[in-house]
């Protein structure tokens, strides 16, 4: 069975945009997975972290025939091959991957909570997942769109580039 799930991308160390573009790719060529569109990069401020850079966030749909645990183990997976700096010890992460929807299905396990706990109180997730899905519905929150209108004003989020550039 195929599901459209939506996955939540973001970076605040590095190339920033390298990162993205790359988690991406191998998302894309993962058995069981397709990238089908992908959203503007945005520059967003750091959201419950203080003192760091901003971050560039995106959002991908993909369809896939995983499982929504699977899927999860494959972007711990692609984080691992991406999100860290290899220095003398274990460097911050550069990559940050979030399962945000995964169909219509509502999941509450020890590993996983879909849809994405935080997503609704996001403007850097609304406003790319927003773009890519402009009618869709967060169960519980209410339209995508709407959404991220209110919380754009208080948090600040600016079109970056394409992706893929
Ligand atoms: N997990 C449970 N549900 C999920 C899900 N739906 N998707 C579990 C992904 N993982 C899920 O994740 C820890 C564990 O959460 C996973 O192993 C999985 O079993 P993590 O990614 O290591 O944790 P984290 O990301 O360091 O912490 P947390 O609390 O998930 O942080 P968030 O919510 O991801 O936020 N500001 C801006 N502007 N842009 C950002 O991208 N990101 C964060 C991190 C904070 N502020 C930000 C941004
Ligand atoms: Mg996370």
């Amino acid at each position: 069975m195929t599901t459209t799930a939506y996955i939540g991308l973001g970076s605040n160390l590095g190339d920033k945009a390298g990162y993205l573009n790359k988690a991406l790719e191998l998302l894309d060529v993962a058995p069981g997975v397709r990238v089908k569109k992908v959203a503007s990069f945005y520059r967003t401020e750091p959201l419950g972290v203080t003192g760091q850079d901003w971050f560039l966030n995106t959002v991908a749909e993909i369809e896939t025939d995983l499982s929504p645990e699977a899927l999860l183990d494959l972007l711990l997976d692609v984080e691992a091959q991406l999100g860290r700096v290899r220095t003398e010890r274990w460097g911050p992460r550069t990559l940050d991957l979030d399962l945000l929807l995964f169909g219509e299905e509502e999941i509450q396990s020890a590993r996983l909570t879909v849809p994405h706990p935080r997503l609704a109180g996001r403007a850097f997730v609304l406003v790319p997942l927003a773009e890519l899905a402009p009618d869709l519905v967060i169960p519980g929150h209410g339209p995508a769109a709407a959404l991220a209108r209110e919380l754009a004003r208080e948090q600040p989020v600016f079109f970056y580039c394409s992706p893929g550039k």
